[in-house]
């Protein structure tokens, strides 16, 4: 299927260590994978569901030991431990090579090797990059044919000679104790082994497409950011789009497929998704920030996924989607989680395989039981989609779960305020979560678990880059889960979120009014449309309010995450700290 010899070459190498029956170069056609998907239902892999209500539609259950990406067994292999910063693990590469290939000694033996060419972003656009992923798992193949563009036409646009990123992954023995997941970024390799858990598996999403391609664009002039995207389109029918970085558990998929209120839908408001979690960034011709999504699919959480919550994410997964970890109704073969609806199956199995019992208080789904949907599907997909230009960005937001601390919004002063604030960007524990509730963690940027070079020079790319934007996007920070004395949320949130990027929009193009205040531009109460919500302004002043104290104590927080990063830290971000200070007293 190619001439390239590079290619040729590796994969007879990576044959030679993994030691395979046999070797399959993946097509992408339609027969192709229809002979797999035979395949892994007769082995029980996949388990086919009702054709009519689910059609194309399979679960899949992962080892019960293996169902979260993995950050204490995440490395990022740079011949120099201070190039992957403090906020990684690091192996020297050669050492970890050493150790892998022992893992890897014959870890395909009676399993099938399959090659798959992968396109991050649209086949053949300058934006996009090309990777090939090993594997021993069909299911990988399955999941990397929805998330990502696969198959011939990419080793065609690859080339002789074109460059790719490596992806090897083997299940080897799933054995917990030997999971590794590791990036070479000086040689674009990404090394899994011993899972089959989509986050470390699926090598395009958060090893290529962030952790790789974080490295790449700092070398090359470029972001690769844990951003959602989305269009929204006025009743002009003008469409401005936001990019979006939130930690997780704030909403992120439901924001990129926000449905707007009744009242701003009759007057031709729109919503439209480009992405839900990963945007690459760079400089247009016209000094704009232009982004693409370099994925093709979700790979979205399952429980709390309702046609109340987010009926576009819901339809997405109708047809033509993996299901990993889910309940399995028995009664119709069908799938169900915690918070589809309130009618969970009494004929079921659970996501371990096991006969559940809906009333004995155990979850059916596991909490990070996912599906993998192509974005093809979603009713509010952007019809820039697949622009190979991506779309222009107006507006990039940053976001955390603050109870208190973050008012409903802010606008940042400039660039360097801006990068300020999303460095300092950070989410409280929920009850959720085991562990402390209410314990602030700093997740910058939400690219903490994601950066694949040094968290400060990271920064510092940030500030480069604003330099070089002859227009840059305009910076904001909001908080949809501020809560009352009692805990009581005050925002609505889903729907009524479009009111606040309203304002945002209108503060892009100059249009909507603001309050100066010591951590940014505040909307003025009357700035934000209150019509149609059950609201007053006194609540809306509260949602608003700025508590010098608590910032205090933020600005103490921040100092001590920033004594982290190290010297590395760009001087800027320290005179943004200090001013800040200034400002509040
Ligand atoms: C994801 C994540 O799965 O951010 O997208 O963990
Ligand atoms: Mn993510």
């Amino acid at each position: 299927m190619t001439n390239n010899k590079a290619l040729l070459q590796w994969v007879a190498d990576m044959q030679a260590i993994t030691k395979p029956d046999s070797v399959l170069w993946i097509d992408g056609t339609e027969a192709q994978l229809n002979e797999l998907r035979a395949q892994a239902t007769a082995t029980g892999e996949i388990i086919p569901l009702n054709e009519e209500k689910l059609p194309g539609c399979y679960l899949h259950r992962t080892a019960v030991n293996d169902v979260a990406r993995v950050e204490d067994r995440t490395f990022i292999c740079t011949s120099r431990k201070e190039d992957a910063g403090p906020t990684n693990n690091w192996m020297a590469p050669a050492d970890c090579y050493d150790m892998l290939y022992k893992l890897y000694d014959g870890a395909m033996t009676g399993r099938t090797m399959y090659v798959i060419p992968y396109s991050m972003g649209p086949i053949g656009s300058p934006f996009s990059k090309i990777g090939i992923e090993l594997t021993d798992s069909i299911y990988v193949v399955l999941n990397m044919q929805i998330m990502t563009r696969i198959g011939k036409e990419v080793l065609d646009t690859l080339g002789e000679n074109g460059e790719f990123i490596k992806g090897l992954h083997s299940k080897a023995q799933l054995d917990e104790s030997k999971r590794y997941i590791c990036h070479f970024p000086e040689d674009n390799t990404i090394m899994s082994v011993n899972s089959g858990y989509g986050g470390n598996v699926l090598l395009g999403k958060k090893c290529f497409a962030l952790r790789i391609a974080s490295h790449l664009g700092h070398r090359e002039g470029w972001m690769a950011e844990h951003m959602l995207i989305l269009g929204l389109e006025n009743p002009q029918g003008e469409v401005h789009y936001i990019a979006a970085a939130f930690p997780s558990a704030c909403g992120k998929t439901n924001l990129a497929m926000l449905i707007p209120p009744e009242l701003y839908r009759e007057k031709g408001y729109k919503v439209w998704c480009v992405g839900d979690d990963i945007a690459w960034l760079r400089i247009g011709e016209d000094g704009r920030l232009w982004a693409v999504n370099p994925e093709n699919g979700f790979f979205g959480v399952a429980p709390g996924t309702s046609v109340k919550s987010n009926p576009n994410a819901l339809a997405s997964t109708r047809a033509n989607t993996i299901f990993t970890n889910v309940v399995h109704n028995l009664d119709d073969n069908t799938v169900w989680w915690e918070g589809l609806d309130k009618n969970p199956p009494k004929n079921a199995v659970n996501w371990k395989g096991e006969p559940w019992d809906c009333t004995d208080g155990s979850k059916g789904a596991h909490p990070n039981s996912r599906f993998t949907a192509p974005a093809a599907q979603c009713p509010c997909i952007s019809d820039q989609f697949d622009s190979p230009k991506g779309v222009p960005i107006s507006a990039i937001v940053f976001g955390g779960r603050r109870a208190k601390t973050a008012p409903l919004v802010f606008q940042s002063f400039n660039w360097q305020h801006g990068v300020f604030v999303g460095s300092a960007m950070a989410s409280e524990t929920t009850a959720a979560a085991t562990g402390a509730v209410g314990v602030v963690r700093r997740d910058p940027m939400a690219m903490l678990p994601f950066c694949g070079y040094h968290m400060g020079d990271y920064f510092a790319h940030w500030l480069e880059m604003g330099k070089r934007i002859p227009n840059a996007p305009k910076i904001f920070h909001v908080n949809w889960f501020r809560t009352d004395d009692e805990g009581h949320f005050l925002w609505p949130g889903f729907g009524d979120n479009m009111r606040v990027l309203e304002w945002i929009i209108d503060r892009c193009e100059g249009k909507a009014g603001a309050d100066e205040t010591a951590i940014g531009w505040l909307p003025k109460p009357e700035d934000i449309d209150l019509e149609a919500l059950d609201m007053d302004l006194d609540t809306l002043r509260g949602l608003l309010s700025v508590d010098k104290d608590l910032w205090k104590e933020e600005s103490e927080g921040i100092a001590s995450f920033y004594a982290k990063i190290g010297d590395r830290l760009p001087a800027q971000l320290r005179e943004e700290l200090e001013a800040l200070k200034a400002r509040l007293n």
